[in-house]
């Protein structure tokens, strides 16, 4: 988000940010009935309803009660949507508002938001410097609007979402398989985007080697071929606990992926069947998927390092930009991103977009798995709470970057960092291949 300096103009900019986000959320949830709001669609997620009351309560808990200083409205409620206090499986046994009273105490907070946004002064502390905290709860429901349509992508059932999809790109056939980011010191996080979380600062210096990384994310096509070739079956190419986690989970394609007739896949994308589209960038696929196809295709994932680079470093200016294509906020013409589409583009789409190396679809279309372990910045602080980032740190979780078609654009930048477990699924992600380039 580029933040207006008067507050005027940044109280207009928060209250959009907030209401696109409740625009989402209620699209979200408006378009199935009280059972299947209420049903636990899969034990990895949440049932909708609880995700609907909990952006309320964490809006009513850092905005009336932190900024605002009001007193809790339903103190009895804390508990039941604290996310640490209970894990995504014990959710649908708790006794959670029904339907309408989250709906209702989801509008009662934000009523009172939007009044004391009216007055709120920008200059009473850092929680509120440019809007920060505000910004940070429009994030926070975007996020679990993109959880909810995971959600939405693993509930069974006829299709309730709809969207149109992304136009087809024009030149991509001419596109060369991997560009060359060169070596040297770029600035790699941040210390003046003003909605950055904590785990993207502060900025600091990082070498990188010269390196070469696909154009575009794999396809489809591509990881079908990875299938076709044996991959899932043969050990080599898996690091080992990917090995153990493929034999055990029994993973042989994509998840929603199902084979049809005469060697074509399938999957299923948002109740509907549909042939998988060849050019389209893989999703749903695992960490240790990536992993592997890309030691099959004799290549490696890129470090989190290499992938911000790639998509912020300017080797004329020498700066990090804010988004492959330069400083500006995103559009539609630059990236895939808000759920306009339900699916990624065809890879190689959004030419506007690419990052000064070559590199296209950085940000938006799918979620890419890097190399990297979930870890600190030098100079990491946790704030405003630990449990945001600080509680994840360490090598049980990989990092992904460049959001996706499901992600919003104010929970999306060169800078943001997304993070799960290896094994995960059923996120939008999917991933690109790099390679060390000859010093010589
Ligand atoms: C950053 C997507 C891993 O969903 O667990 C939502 C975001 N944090 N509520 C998550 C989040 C608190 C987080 N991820
Ligand atoms: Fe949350």
């Amino acid at each position: 988000m580029t933040i207006a300096a008067d507050a005027a103009t940044l109280r207009g900019e928060i209250a959009a940010r907030l209401t696109a986000a409740r625009s989402r959320t209620r699209a979200l949830t408006d378009c199935v009935d009280d059972a299947d709001l209420t049903r636990q669609h899969s034990p990895l997620m949440s049932p909708l309803v609880w995700d609907l009351a909990h952006v309320a309560n964490q809006e009513e808990l850092w905005l009336l009660r932190g900024v605002g200083g009001r007193d809790p409205m339903h103190p009895e409620i804390d508990p039941l949507y604290d996310a640490f206090q209970h894990p995504r499986t014990e959710r649908p046994a708790l006794p959670l508002l029904p339907p309408e009273q989250a709906r209702r105490y989801a509008s009662d907070v934000r009523g009172r938001v939007l009044d004391l946004l009216e007055r709120v002064s920008f200059a009473a502390g850092p929680l509120v410097d440019r809007g920060f905290v505000f910004g940070m709860i429009a994030q926070h429901e975007q996020q679990h609007d993109e959880t909810m349509l995971a959600t939405h992508q693993l509930r069974q059932g006829s299709a309730v979402l709809s969207a149109p999809p992304p136009r087809p790109p024009g030149d991509v056939l001419r596109l060369p398989a991997e560009v060359l980011v060169p070596g040297g010191q770029f600035t790699m996080g941040t210390s003046t985007e003003p909605w950055a979380l904590d785990n993207e600062r502060p900025a600091h210096e990082i070498d990188v080697l010269p390196f070469y990384l696909d154009t575009t994310p794999v396809t489809n096509a591509a990881f079908a071929e990875f299938i076709a070739d044996g991959g899932y079956y043969e050990r080599r190419v898996w690091s080992p606990a990917g090995w153990q986690h493929r034999q055990q989970a029994s993973l042989t394609a994509p998840l929603f992926w199902q084979q049809g007739g005469g060697g074509q896949w399938l999957r299923r994308r948002f109740g509907v069947t549909e042939p998988v589209p060849p050019a389209e960038p893989v999703m749903h696929v695992c960490w240790y998927e990536a992993d592997a196809y890309a030691r099959w295709a004799g290549r490696r994932l890129p470090t989190e390092a290499e992938w911000e680079k790639a998509a912020r470093h300017d080797p004329v200016t020498g700066r990090s930009r804010r988004y492959p294509w330069g400083d500006q906020d995103p559009t539609p013409a630059l990236a895939n991103l808000g759920q306009r589409h339900l699916q990624p583009a065809v890879a190689g789409s959004y030419p506007d977009g690419a990052a000064p190396s070559g590199a296209r679809q950085l940000i938006g279309d799918v979620w890419e798995w890097t190399a990297s372990d979930f870890l600190p910045y030098p100079g990491f602080k946790a704030w405003p709470y630990r449990e945001y980032s600080e509680v994840f740190f360490g090598s049980d979780y990989k990092v992904l970057r460049g959001g996706a078609f499901s992600a919003d654009q104010v929970a999306c930048r060169g800078t943001f960092r997304n993070w799960d477990y290896p094994i995960r699924r059923q996120i939008f992600a999917g991933f690109r291949t790099a390679r060390d380039a000859d010093l010589a």
